[in-house]
């Protein structure tokens, strides 16, 4: 396939990670560009007027929304590549349900609020930590992971009997919070979601994300390790 894909990203952005990891499933070529999204610069609203990331150029196209750029390469991908939508429309519908819970109620009561406080903040220099918000974010983390350990629980997938879209987007989220250390997985309540993370973390997709460093912020000790340990 013609390739000249950018990817316009910010390295602990669930969004980002979800489309970085959908491109490297479908073995689709990329550079990635870092977008410091919140210093609103010029070029870049004019790419994407919400100016938001992700956003993928390929020349003058530009494809903005991360359900929208992964069900875009989903429709172009050659047929040999894995397929991350179901084709069954019930299959289909959960899978939709289940990304959009992560990506709104998840991102908007955890990830968002978590990332933001640990790290982002002192990034946009913008104070300290307001530690209240950190303890609301992280007992709803807690409320989450068991909504999440239950899902693990009946299903070999998040959505079902098959890896698709939800699995990616649940992963993105994870891998952010697991990034600033805020997941202990020595915990019992992460006993399932353990062994489900193992195996996406396993997979030759997610290694790049595993590299990642934000300057002046180091991962949790374990973030880069597929054991854990
Ligand atoms: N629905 C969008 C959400 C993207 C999003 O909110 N990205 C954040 C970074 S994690 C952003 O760019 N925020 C800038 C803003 O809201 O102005 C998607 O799925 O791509």
């Amino acid at each position: 396939m013609e390739n000249s894909y950018v990817l316009y990203h910010y390295p602990l952005s669930p969004f980002c990670r979800k489309v970085r990891l959908v491109l490297a499933e479908k073995k689709i070529d990329f550079t990635l560009r870092e977008e410091r999204y919140w210093e609103k610069r010029v070029a870049f609203q004019k790419l994407n007027p919400a100016g938001k990331v992700p956003a993928l150029r390929n020349g003058k196209e530009v494809f903005a929304d991360s359900q929208a750029i992964c069900e875009y390469l989903e429709a172009i991908a050659p047929d040999d590549a894995i397929r991350l939508i179901p084709e069954d429309p019930r299959e289909q519908c959960e899978m939709r349900r289940l990304i959009s819970f992560f990506d709104e109620k998840f991102n908007q009561e955890v990830t968002s609020v978590l990332v933001f406080e640990r790290m982002l903040r002192r990034i946009q220099q913008k104070g300290s930590p307001d530690e209240r918000r950190v303890k609301v974010g992280l007992e709803q983390l807690k409320n989450h992971t068991k909504y999440l350990q239950f899902l693990i629980m009946h299903r070999r997938w998040i959505a079902g009997d098959r890896l698709t879209l939800a699995d990616f987007t649940v992963a993105a989220h994870l891998s952010c919070l697991d990034y600033v250390g805020l997941i202990n997985w020595k915990k019992e309540e992460y006993a399932e979601i353990k062994g489900w993370y193992y195996r996406m973390k396993s997979r030759r997709a997610f290694k790049p994300l595993l590299s990642d460093h934000v300057p002046g912020y180091f991962p949790a000790f374990h973030y880069a390790n597929v054991d854990f340990d």
